[in-house]
């Protein structure tokens, strides 16, 4: 059998199961694309000079590195001309950013965080784009960024790319979740995990154990019992990862099971949270629960979340079903 190709897959998908339209295959194409020449100027590194400050600051007040800026520039630049969305939104970009009027306009919506984790880029650790497509409303008065404040229950299409070891691709469009790798001989994404699924019980869990102190009481309460071990409640030893880029440790949750927390804490309790709902917290959940894992802040499901601000940030526990039902509990109770 020849490798199942990414653009083969989709129009598979499209032709035989109708469960894509044409425009949302272009769409992933380009995205694909995009994420491609993302890979290849992340790999230049030192040699291209794509290192380091872009000496500019994000509207979270975040300092932006260069890679930030190029791969937000890359994707903005690949999806523009090709009449199928009706407008974009980015971590890096304030406002959303409308297709420019010499171009057609088509029915989707795209939010993406460019380049997820780009703390680590510098010291060339994973690093990775995440993306949800939406519907535009019809009939709407004006494409603004109420246009995007839908809950993630209405997204068509969510995935991430990885940039490690192997440029991997993964995705979901609501009918379970495909891994791709990219092939850089021959310059394409080739299929090599079909419908990944989630173990419901880990012994694996992933939180920055620098925040512990600032935690809520539920999260205390939870991660003392895993750290307890074999010698307390759980009755088992738990290990712990956290790359601090969360596509990494999602793929990790997705091969082998785990449960991530970027839980609410005292210092961020004004903002709501550290990640982003609209192009963090929205496509990983729907990805993680199309591989039968669970998504909560804790004290809600986040694809049920209504979406108050583009750049709204949530708290999130995600992966193996049991243990985010057991954090969500311990909220409850
Ligand atoms: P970014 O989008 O600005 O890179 O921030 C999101 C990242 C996640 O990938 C990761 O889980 C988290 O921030 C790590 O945060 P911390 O450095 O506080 O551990
Ligand atoms: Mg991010």
């Amino acid at each position: 059998m020849p490798p199942v190709t990414l653009s083969r897959f989709l129009i598979e998908e499209e032709r035989n199961k109708k469960v894509i339209s044409a425009d949302l295959r272009f769409l992933v194409e380009i995205v694909s694309r995009a994420c491609k020449a993302i890979s290849i100027a992340i790999g230049k590194g030192g040699i291209a000079d794509v290192l380091g400050q872009a000496g500019s600051d994000n509207i979270q007040g975040e300092a932006q590195k260069k890679l930030d800026v190029i791969s937000n520039e890359i994707l903005l630049e690949a999806n523009e001309w090709g009449g199928h969305l009706a407008a974009m939104a980015s971590e890096e970009m304030e406002d959303p950013h409308l297709i420019p009027h010499r171009y057609p306009k088509g029915e989707y919506l795209l939010v993406f965080d460019p380049l997820d984790g780009s703390s680590n880029i510098d010291v060339n650790i994973s690093v990775g784009t995440i993306f949800s497509v939406l519907r535009c409303p019809e009939g709407v008065p004006a494409v603004d960024d109420k246009v995007f404040l839908q809950p993630g229950t209405q997204q068509v299409c969510a995935g991430f790319a990885v940039y490690g070891p192997t440029t991997l691709l993964v995705l979901t469009f609501g009918d379970g979740v495909q891994c791709f790798t990219l092939d850089r001989e021959f310059g394409h994404f080739v299929l090599t995990q079909e419908n990944m699924r989630i173990p419901e019980d880990t012994k694996e869990f992933a939180i920055n154990m620098s925040n512990q102190r600032f935690w809520e009481p539920p999260v205390q309460r939870y991660v003392e019992e895993l750290l307890a071990g074999k010698d307390g409640p759980r009755g088992k030893d738990f290990n712990m990862r956290w790359v601090a880029s969360m596509v990494a440790d999602v793929f990790r949750i997705l091969t082998r099971g785990g449960v991530f927390m970027y839980p609410i804490d005292a210092k961020m309790k004004d903002k709501g949270g550290k990640l982003r709902l609209m192009y963090e917290a929205n496509p990983m959940a729907m990805i993680v629960e199309q591989a039968g894992g669970a998504a909560s802040t804790g004290r809600e499901r986040i694809l049920d979340i209504r979406p108050s601000a583009l750049h709204q940030r949530v708290p999130v526990i995600l992966g193996s079903k049991n243990e985010v039902e057991r954090v969500a509990r311990y909220h409850a109770e």
